[in-house]
């Protein structure tokens, strides 16, 4: 095994301040992930974060590493993308509930079924917060918001579940509260070879005044510490992923190697695709870039 050499956080320092409002959990999202990443020693050259549009999607401005700041819901399907071009980078993708449970979850769910070797980091604050508080996919019921005047009658997403039954090899929650565990939880996500999911509760202070870190801190608990918790059975993982209530389960419910897309598809087995001779004359490529103009 190669050695690594750790990397000061101060590696991913941005020259852009999050204007994040004061106490956002997103924060703490960044924190964990720049620690996560120092940790594993990876250059920003090595490092893509895509996102998709929220107050979240906005972390890869705040990052020094590459970043594409991409459309409402569609971060999964850039990020798809770009790995399939280079398979070398380690591609994380960072947004919201909104985006990627509502409008980008049908893209969410088949990269998982392929096992894309991807990281996604859904800052779960249960809101919309960008576009100033509306309901989101995860805002539990009877939750009064701006677009839920008389509390919301919609079933929740369970983003845990969904993961567990749709293919995803690593599945885990975390805190933004709880810095060091996070960064653990994301650091054990970027360095898994297989899709992962990392689902955070984030909150938003400004417009969700129910799921507050109070509101967290009374509940948590971790798997890790559970006797007898095993992240290696699907079905122990699915039974602790309807858990909800007075205790609310972080830590890896899921985990297990099984073939990547990147893996199986022939066409990257010599290498990545940007490193891969094209086989085209000038005139060709001249050609071919013209019909896309
Ligand atoms: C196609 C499209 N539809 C709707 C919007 C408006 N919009 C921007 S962000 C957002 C929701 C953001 O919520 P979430 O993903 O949970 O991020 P947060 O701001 O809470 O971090 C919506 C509906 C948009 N930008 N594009
Ligand atoms: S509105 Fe909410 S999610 Fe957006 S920056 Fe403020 S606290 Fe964070
Ligand atoms: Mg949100």
């Amino acid at each position: 095994m190669a050695t690594v050499i750790e990397l000061p956080i101060e590696t991913y320092a941005s020259e852009v301040e999050p204007d994040w409002c004061p106490g956002c959990g997103d924060f703490g999202v960044l924190r964990a992930l720049e620690i996560a990443a120092g940790r594993l020693g990876i250059n920003p050259k090595d490092l893509m974060v895509v996102s998709g549009i929220g107050c979240s999607s906005n972390l890869p401005g705040f990052i020094h590493a590459y970043g594409v700041h991409s459309l409402h819901g569609r971060a999964i399907a850039v990020a798809t993308g770009i790995k399939l071009a280079n398979h070398d980078l380690n591609v994380v993708i960072t947004g919201g509930d909104g985006d990627g449970y509502g409008i980008g979850v049908g893209h969410f769910i088949h990269a998982m079924r392929r096992n894309l070797d991807l990281t996604y980091i859904v800052m779960n604050n249960q809101i919309y917060g960008l576009t100033t508080g509306q309901a989101s996919p995860t805002t539990m019921k009877e939750v009064r918001t701006k677009s839920t005047p008389a509390g919301n009658f919609e079933l929740p997403i369970n983003p845990i579940a969904l993961a567990l039954v749709s293919g995803a090899t690593y599945v885990a929650r975390g805190f933004s509260g709880e810095n060091k565990h996070l960064a653990d939880l994301f650091m054990g996500a970027i360095a898994h070879k297989g899709f992962s999911l990392v689902d955070v509760f984030s909150p938003c202070v400004t417009y969700n005044k129910i799921n507050t870190y109070d509101y967290f801190r009374k509940r948590i608990y971790k798997l890790e510490t559970e006797p007898g918790y095993d992240a290696g059975d699907v079905e122990l993982a699915l039974a602790r992923s309807f858990e909800w209530g007075d205790r609310i389960p972080l830590g890896v419910f899921y985990q297990n190697r099984q073939p990547t897309y990147e893996e199986q598809e022939v066409a990257l087995s010599n290498g990545p695709l940007v490193r891969q001779k094209l086989g085209l004359n000038k005139e060709t490529f001249v050609e071919l870039v013209e019909e896309f103009m």
